[in-house]
């Protein structure tokens, strides 16, 4: 009989998403370029469900029910393009291909666009998880047309993580839509890395505690609002002793962050669209930063405040602090990917829910978090066009209550003379969305003077210059 769906591409993730919709009942074709990956699955898993391998490309599209559902697992770029225009000519109007792969949203549309012509849906799903969240329930986020949607829907909602029975997984939106979301999700995990090693950093930096202690604290914080995916494996990867050595884990790893592009295509993204998010920003600088070897040799012997600790008693209470400092910046870095989502959305008419993409990444993605909850309540509340995060009550609450330590933190760090950019950033764009006033109009004066850029002035309508260079009265421009 024909298969419900099909899986091109068998590598780690499109050979256990394979299993993982073999494992949930439905009949799955399978392809890949090379045949030898497809005769692996067969020979190691071929029990777990009903396969259906194929050796052609010919041959898969032959063996599935119409209309088609094709999940194209390989890699990003080129070889996505090769895999569709091999698929195309054989496809019939309705035929749905899903591109699961790590697309930039921009080639999605593009693609989107090009099929559509034939008659064809193409759904971008952003799928996040990794390899073991493939084979046991991904956080899946699919865009494309709602018609795609009623009919590939519920075959991914059935492979996907669940949380108190809803699935991690709903219709994002048209056509880039899943692969934006999934970007800014990766921004957003970048991001919170960054904090999560800013405060390792100030727990064995500023309080001397050894990376056992560090694992203890993390696990104790796992216990509370920061309970989250990451946070329980930093508590994991601290705990570590290296088996060769005897040192800890973190203590043998060259200290060079590396990065894949998801991180760089949101910052980018977020300049075009003009949204500030200056906490994923600063985490992929401080990679970046990392592995500039020869920027950091040629100024390791600066001058620094030198080595300075903090007393046993102030060490304790420093680490409640770091609890609370982590927390809000982890707030101001959450806020800033769902304004670039909001935005996204709004530049392409998406229509996308914010609070149920924190919904979807309740379970099965990297950045699943027991405070998603609160933000999926904020929008609930607040509506999907909620300024700012900050500003939903319990938001502001928690900043409120976490502000003084916050700010204590980031002065002795900078006491102390150890990095915290995105806790410093974070601090620093909370201070700056408060003010009443900020120096942006000094700098408009000084647009004004040096270009003819003209102001606005806070008492009349109008746009204004000042003659400068002449006699110094006002035009109204
Ligand atoms: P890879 O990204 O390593 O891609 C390998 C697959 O692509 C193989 O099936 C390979 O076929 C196929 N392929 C290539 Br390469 N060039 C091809 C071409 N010109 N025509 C047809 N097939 C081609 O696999 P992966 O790590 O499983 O990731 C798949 C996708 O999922 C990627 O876009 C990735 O970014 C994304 N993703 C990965 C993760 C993760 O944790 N790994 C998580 C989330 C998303 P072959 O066997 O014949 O060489």
């Amino acid at each position: 009989s024909p298969a419900d769906i099909g899986v091109t591409g068998l590598a780690v993730m499109g050979r256990n998403l394979a299993r993982n919709f073999a494992r949930h009942g439905h009949r799955v074709a399978l392809h890949n370029r090379s045949a030898a990956r497809t005769t692996a699955l067969m020979a190691e898993f071929g029990q777990e469900g009903a396969f259906v391998p194929t050796e052609t490309m010919a041959q898969f599209v032959a063996a599935l029910d119409r209309p088609r559902r094709i999940v194209v697992m390989v890699k990003a770029g080129a070889p996505t393009d090769a895999v569709i225009d091999e698929l195309v000519p054989l496809l019939e109007p309705g035929d749905i291909v899903m591109d699961g792969g790590n697309a930039h949203y921009l080639d999605t549309r593009r693609r989107e666009a090009a099929l559509r012509e034939h008659g064809l849906h193409f759904v971008g799903a952003g799928v996040s998880g990794g390899e073991e969240g493939a084979l046991l329930g991904p956080s899946i986020m699919p865009g494309g047309t709602a018609e795609a949607y009623q009919s590939l829907g519920p075959l991914l909602e059935s492979i996907a993580a669940k949380v108190e029975g809803r699935p991690c997984c709903t219709h994002i939106g048209p056509d880039g839509a899943g692969h934006f979301v999934k970007m800014v999700h990766n921004g957003i995990e970048y991001a919170d890395m960054q904090l999560i090693a800013e405060a390792y950093d100030l727990l064995r930096h500023a309080a001397g505690r050894k990376p056992d202690e560090i694992a203890e604290i993390f696990r104790g914080w796992n216990q509370g609002r920061l309970e989250s995916y990451l946070i329980e494996i930093t508590a994991e990867v601290l705990g570590h002793v290296d088996p060769a050595t005897g040192k800890p884990f973190v203590d043998v790893v060259e200290d060079r962050a590396e990065q894949k592009g998801t991180g760089r295509w949101t910052v980018q993204t977020a300049l075009e669209l003009g949204v500030p998010v200056s906490g994923i920003a600063e985490a992929v600088f401080a990679r970046s930063l990392s592995g500039s070897a020869e920027l950091r040799e040629a100024a390791r012997d600066l001058p620094g405040p030198g080595e300075t600790w903090l007393d046993s008693a102030a060490a304790d209470r420093f680490a409640e602090d770091v609890e609370q400092a982590l927390y809000a910046s982890k707030i101001v870095a959450y806020a800033q990917g769902f304004n670039e989502i909001q935005a996204g959305s709004a530049e392409y008419g998406w229509e996308v829910s914010p609070g149920a993409m924190a919904a979807i990444w309740r379970g099965g993605c990297i950045i699943r978090a027991r405070f998603l909850t609160k933000i999926e309540a904020a929008y609930a509340t607040g509506g999907a066009e909620l300024p700012t995060l900050l500003s939903d009550e319990y938001f502001r609450e928690a900043l409120g209550q976490a502000q003084s330590a916050w700010r204590r933190v980031v002065a002795t760090a900078t006491q102390l003379g150890v990095p915290v950019p995105g806790f410093a950033t974070a601090l620093a764009y909370y201070d700056s969305l408060r003010a009443r006033r900020l120096p942006a109009a000094l700098i408009q004066g000084q647009r004004d003077f040096f270009g003819a850029h003209t102001y606005r002035r806070v008492d009349r309508e109008g746009s204004f210059h000042t003659l400068w260079a002449g006699d110094r009265t006002e035009q109204e421009r």
